[in-house]
């Protein structure tokens, strides 16, 4: 199945909605393969979102990020890129749908709570960079078969 990173950003942790994000993801039906707490470093960042490098608020955003730790998830199911994306909504928090992440508990276009890939290839990328293989784990959930049809998990 497919694997997504997933980063619980610093406005998250300082409001104390650590648990309702990770609720959201369970309650979808998507599986935590990798969970961890780490501080940010420059250089993490700078790779991280050096599709903003040139952007006036990559300082900004920077230290933003480095404000608290922060918590990565490796999440995995069907379509998961994707469909975390859409839980996640559109990054200018304000305008985000109700019923996602963003839309339901944020304002900003910088502090919009988590980090999401945005695409299969960006995700192997992501993924790789924060969980080393021994932090990645396969075991069986209880409810896969009621997630999940037959075909679906074949
Ligand atoms: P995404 O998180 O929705 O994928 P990206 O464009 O990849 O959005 O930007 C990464 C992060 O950089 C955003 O989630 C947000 O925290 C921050 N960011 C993006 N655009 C702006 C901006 O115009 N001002 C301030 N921060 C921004
Ligand atoms: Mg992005």
């Amino acid at each position: 199945m497919e694997r997504t990173l997933i980063l619980i950003k610093p406005d998250a942790i300082g409001r104390g909605l650590i648990g309702k994000i990770i609720t959201r993801f369970e309650e979808k039906g998507l599986k935590l393969a990798g969970i961890k707490f780490l501080k940010l470093t420059d250089a993490l960042l700078s790779e991280h979102y050096s599709h903003l490098a040139d952007k006036p608020f990559f300082g900004g955003i920077k230290r933003f990020m480095q404000l608290t730790p922060v918590i990565a998830i490796c999440l995995e199911g069907l379509d998961c890129v994707e469909t975390t994306r859409r839980l996640c909504g559109i990054t200018k928090a304000r305008e985000a749908a109700p019923g996602t992440i963003r839309g339901d508990w944020a304002m900003s276009v910088q502090a919009n709570l988590v980090h999401a890939s945005d695409s299969i290839e960006t995700a192997n990328q992501e993924v790789k960079r924060f969980f080393d293989d021994s932090e990645l784990f396969e075991y069986e959930i209880a409810l896969t078969s009621m997630i999940y049809s037959e075909d679906e998990l074949r």
